[in-house]
């Protein structure tokens, strides 16, 4: 009996010691679906991502990028996801609060204060927690990448202060945290998917929008907006997300290219957005767009007046959620 148990042992023993050269690889065409143009820094991180998955798999994994909502927008293509008809989308996490309420805690304004604590906190046991949340809706997120800092850009008069928001048609993500946010300020807050934003501010059905400067570069935004007010009112994270019905028929060695991969596309794609954020504002600039930044006191102003948000809110991000990030914050800026 021993002797039978030392050489199943022994055999599982070489098994293992034996199993990357049949590292399980096959040809895999996966889409990538994104809201935001080639030329977004999503773009450098998925050929980054592409360069890895080469490597591991000998160029059976295939990343094959859609670019500005050709396979949808973000909650529609999140859907398309769950369902199982489509490998993968990179989206921020607002659109998908009716699926995870929890993500809903991205959305509460002025939460971070710079990248480094944002970059903690998503990398971070706080972020894994979400990712389980996530998976229970069917979503497998890689990796969470960059979106950046939120900025307001209107075309009807500079916004330096709270109530310059008054009665200004703001488009919002579909997500009542920011809906509440900008309707608290005073403004006619308009909730509308990001690929109808463009022509809505060409027409003039809406006066103003708020995303980084990338996106209101790389979507061309400021060729129908006049003013941009650095408010940095949210940071919301993309989501570089897998459909689980799909991840779970890959093989182990697939699954875990996949998310290696997708960290080394997050570490490109948020070193090229340090980089383009400072180009995209002189970009915009000298398209002839006032830039505004709020002065310190103005920037208190709005912070606090938009405190009301959490605890609205906190009951359906639900408490632990919202109380959980606190204090994983507190303790960062200790
Ligand atoms: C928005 C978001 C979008 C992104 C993009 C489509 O304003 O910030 O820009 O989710 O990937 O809707």
């Amino acid at each position: 009996m021993r002797k039978l148990l030392l050489t199943t042992t022994a055999i599982a023993f070489v098994c293992s010691a034996a199993a990357p050269a049949f590292a399980e690889f096959n040809e895999r065409n996966i889409r990538v679906s994104n809201g935001i143009n080639a030329d977004h820094p999503v773009g450098n991180g998925i050929k980054a991502m592409q360069a890895c998955l080469d490597d591991k798999s000998g160029g059976k994994l295939k990343l094959t990028a859609f670019w500005g909502g050709a396979l949808g927008g973000d909650l529609q293509a999140t859907q398309a996801l769950r369902s199982g008809v489509q490998e993968a989308v990179v989206t921020s996490s607002s659109p998908l609060v009716g699926i995870v309420p929890a993500l809903g805690v991205f959305d509460l304004p002025f939460l971070f204060a710079n990248a480094d604590e944002a970059y903690k906190v998503l990398d971070g046991d706080f972020g894994d927690q979400m990712n389980k949340k996530l998976e229970e809706a069917g979503l497998v997120n890689l990796a969470y990448w960059e979106n950046g800092f939120r900025n307001l850009s209107n075309s009807v008069h500079p916004v330096n202060k709270w109530e310059d928001f008054a009665g200004m048609k703001v488009r919002v993500m579909q997500n009542n945290i920011f809906l509440d946010t900008f309707q608290n300020l005073g403004a006619n807050a308009t909730p509308m998917a990001f690929g109808e934003v463009f022509s809505a501010l060409e027409t003039k059905a809406i006066d103003a929008q708020e995303n980084p400067y990338v996106t209101i570069d790389t979507s061309k935004f400021y060729e129908v907006q006049k003013y941009v007010t650095e408010t940095n009112h949210a940071y919301t994270p993309f989501l570089f997300l897998f459909s689980k019905p799909i991840f779970d028929t890959y093989s182990a060695d697939e699954q875990a290219a996949l998310r290696d991969c997708a960290m080394v596309g997050r570490d490109e794609e948020r070193k090229v957005i340090q980089d383009l954020n400072k180009k995209s504002l002189e970009k915009i600039k000298a398209a002839g767009i006032e830039v505004n930044t709020l002065s310190p006191e103005e920037q208190a102003r709005i912070r606090e007046k938009s405190m009301v948000v959490y605890d609205k809110h906190k009951a359906e991000i639900g408490a632990d959620v919202v109380d959980g990030i606190l204090a994983k914050l507190a303790e960062i800026r200790k």
